[in-house]
Order: C-alpha cells, then structure tokens, then sequence
C-alpha cells in the first residue's frame, strides 16, 4: 500500500512510519514540523533527543534499506496538500498532523483559535483532496476518546442506538468534549462524517486514548531513529509525566482527586492499530469509528503505580485542578472493534514502566523542573497560576 503519514514527524507519526515501511508499504511523510517550534515557544524540549526529520529519514535507510518520502510543508495550505496527494498518489492517508495538546489550546484565546484553525482546516483540505483526487483514498483520522467526555453511560463506538418517543435511530454517540482541542477532534470527526456521505469517501476515525511509552521495534534501532517523549505541562502526558517526575525526585502532580480515568495504549499498539485500520478498509462511502485504547485507568492509580515500582520514596501530590473536568466519575467504554480485527494488545505491566523510568534516567539531565509544574488554567478568572506570555504560530 502507498501509505501518506500526515503529522510524521511527531510523536507517534514517526514511529508509525517506521513500523509501515518495515512492513512492506510504501511511506511517504508529511510534516511542517510546527510540534518542533512549539518546543521552542514553550522553552521545553523532548526528554530523548531527537535529531532533524531528514537526518531520521536518511538512517532508516541505511539501517534498512528501504526509503520514506518527505514533504515538508503545511496542511493548512491547501495549494500543498493538492501536489503532495497528486505527487504521491496515496492508497492510504494517516492523519496525526494537528496541534495535539489540550493544555496548549487553553493557553488563550490566540492559541484557541491557531488550534482550531491548524486542525479544521487542514483536515478540510485533506477531505476536499482526496474527495478531487481519488475519493477511493482511505483516510485514517486520529482522534480522540476525550471527544466523548465522561458520561454516566457506557461510551459506544461512535454510534448509538436511541429510542425516543416511540422511534428508534442509530445516531452519533454525543459528544462533551474537555478542551478547545478536543472540541477541534470533535469538528473534524462532523466533517469527515459529511464527506463520507456526500462524496462517498471512506473514512476511518481513530478516537485513540492517551499514548505511553516511546519503545518500538524500528525506533530502537539507532538511536537517530528515536521518537520523542514530552514531560512537562503542555506537551507531556500523564503516564509519561510520572515516570519523569519520580526520576526527577518530585512528587507525582494528581490534579484534584485524581479520580479521572481515561482509555490508555502502549505506543506499540498505535502502530498496530493504524496497520489493522488500513489492512481491513471500510467500504465506499462508510465513516466508522474505533476506540483505540487497550485498558482504562484513573489518573491516581497510575501514580500510585509509578510510586511503587520506583520507590525511593516518591510522593504523590495532589494540585488544584488546573482543568475543568469531573475528578471522579463513571467510565465504561467499549473497545471491540480493534480487538476483533485481531488486535493483541501489550498491557500496561511493571515491564513498561520501569523501560519508561530506565528511560527518564538515562535522560534524567534533560529534565527541566521548571517544565513540571502545570501552568495554563482553564479559567478565565480567579486563576491563581501565571500568565502565559507566548503566542501562537498564527
Ligand atoms: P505530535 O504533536 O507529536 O505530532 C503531530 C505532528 O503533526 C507534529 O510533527 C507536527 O509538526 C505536525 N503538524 C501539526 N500541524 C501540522 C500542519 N498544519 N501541517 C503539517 N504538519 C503538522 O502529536 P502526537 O502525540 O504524535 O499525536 C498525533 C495525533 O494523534 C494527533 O492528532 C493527536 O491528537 C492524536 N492523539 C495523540 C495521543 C497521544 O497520547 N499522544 C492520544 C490520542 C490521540
Ligand atoms: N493529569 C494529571 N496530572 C498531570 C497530567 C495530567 O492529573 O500531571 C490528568 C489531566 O487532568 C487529565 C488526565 O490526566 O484528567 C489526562 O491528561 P493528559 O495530559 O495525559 O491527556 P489529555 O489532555 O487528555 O490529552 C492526551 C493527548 C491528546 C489526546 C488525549 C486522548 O495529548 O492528544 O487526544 O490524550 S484522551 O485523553 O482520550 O482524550
């Protein structure tokens, strides 16, 4: 399959495309490397450093054998998308390339509208290419279980069965979502699901849980083909936080009560999924969505997780809520369809955190402790945490 990984430079698009190439596809990437200049607004950086997206590219060669294109270049400049589509003539899109984080989205109302704007429109630009092009083109979208928020139901596969007054529909699950950026997740999956029907496009919408971990196959085999792995405020997220601030001798910041649970993968099975979701396409015209997260876990069960296995004496500390957000509530969330497909999944095991703690130790001289505390508030009064004082990419 030609497969274009959008966003590959990133995260988890980096490791993706390595794992897709390996395995027999052709990859092209496709990155404006704006996730590096965000680094830079923020003055954090990555806890593995991470070399330039063409010296990555250049070693996966050499290591390998095999080629990954790179285009370089900006989603939201739809001249761009038009040729890098029609250069490369992809079978398949996966599309990582968005501004991912929720606390960079609440900064202000600047970094609200860039995030909105990075990921809708680029997004549209995506849909009406491959609706012009080829609308056969399959397109992998990563989204967000945080696109649903915490109901006191169970959390369907996108779609929910309703009877109301007598009738019955199957309709779009609701959505509450807890972020300027996961309410841009929830804008692109009414977009993509528009396209489908009104261009028959297909479409597969991702709503993947919170990613740990920074080990995969390909990555490790040099060190130039290192993904990265963000741990402070904005950027990191929480499991990745943990293993960093225990490394760091702080104490692990549970905002509020710590009762938040969440979908959680091993980026192991990001890979795996997105391979799964290209090898089996969905038919004309079909928008389907799968959860991608293999387990659910509560914010301070996973610090409570982390402080065991480091001992030393780790604390657990519990902030004010920076976020608004329920600090205790329901979460039952169905994650079949991956499974059924033949998803294997890697759990989260004592293995995976102590990689992750090994990890923060051998890097433990990049950890900026200034970086850990948590900055931006979603309140717009009565904030006791400082001002952001940088701007967005705009
Ligand atoms: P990341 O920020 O590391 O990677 C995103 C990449 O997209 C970056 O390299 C960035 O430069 C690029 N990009 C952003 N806007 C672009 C634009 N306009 N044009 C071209 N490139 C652009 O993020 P990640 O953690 O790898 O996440 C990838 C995707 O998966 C995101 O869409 C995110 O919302 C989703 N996701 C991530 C997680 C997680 O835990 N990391 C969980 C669920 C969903
Ligand atoms: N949290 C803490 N302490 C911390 C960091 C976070 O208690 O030091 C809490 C947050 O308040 C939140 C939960 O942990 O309740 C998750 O926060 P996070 O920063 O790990 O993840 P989140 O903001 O939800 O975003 C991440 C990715 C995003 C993706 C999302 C999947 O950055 O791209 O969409 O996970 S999901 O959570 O399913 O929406």
């Amino acid at each position: 399959m030609r497969v274009l990984v959008l966003g590959g430079d990133g995260y988890l698009g980096w490791p993706t495309a390595l794992y897709l190439s390996s395995h027999g596809h052709d990859v092209g990437i496709v990155d404006n490397f704006v996730r590096r200049q965000y680094d830079l607004e923020m003055g954090v950086d990555s806890l593995v450093p991470i070399v330039q997206a063409q010296a990555r590219v250049r070693r996966w060669r050499e290591v390998s054998g095999l080629t990954v294109e790179l285009h370089v270049g900006d989603l939201t400049d739809a001249a761009f998308v038009e040729q890098t589509f029609s250069a490369f003539e992809p079978d398949a899109v996966v599309h990582f390339g968005e501004q991912r984080s929720a606390p960079y989205s609440m900064i202000d109302r600047q970094h609200a509208v860039y995030t909105q704007h990075n990921n809708v429109i680029g997004n549209l630009n995506v849909l009406y290419t491959i609706a012009d092009q080829d609308p056969s083109i399959h397109l992998v979208k990563l989204g967000s279980m945080g696109e649903y928020g915490s109901p006191n139901i169970d959390i369907e596969e996108g779609f929910i069965e309703i009877t109301h007054k007598g009738r019955t529909d199957t309709l779009p699950y609701p959505k509450q979502p807890g972020s300027f950026y996961h309410l841009s997740k929830v804008h692109d999956s009414h977009n993509i699901m528009f396209a489908c029907k009104i261009w028959g496009l297909r479409s597969t919408d991702l709503n993947q849980g919170i990613v740990y971990g920074q080990y995969t196959e390909e990555t490790a085999l040099h060190e130039d083909l290192a993904t990265r792995l963000d741990y402070d405020a904005v950027f990191g997220t929480v499991l990745n936080r943990f293993c960093a601030q225990a490394v760091a001798d702080k104490p692990l910041t549970v905002y509020g009560k710590g009762g938040q649970t969440r979908g959680m993968l091993d980026i192991r099975d990001t890979l795996a999924c997105i391979e799964l979701a290209l090898t089996n396409s969905p038919a004309k015209g079909e928008y389907r969505v799968f959860n991608q997260f293999t387990e659910s876990f509560s914010v301070l069960e996973l610090a409570q997780k982390v402080a065991a296995i480091h001992g030393d004496g780790v604390r657990v500390e519990h902030l004010e809520d920076p976020r608004v957000e329920d600090e205790e509530h329901y979460y039952g969330a169905t994650h079949t369809k991956l499974l059924d497909l033949g998803l294997v999944p890697h759990l989260l095991s004592d293995e995976t955190i102590e990689r992750l703690l090994s990890l923060a130790t051998r890097y433990r001289s990049r950890i900026d402790e200034k970086a850990i505390a948590p900055t931006v508030s979603w309140r717009r009064t009565s904030s006791k945490l400082p001002t952001a004082t940088t701007s967005a990419p705009l």
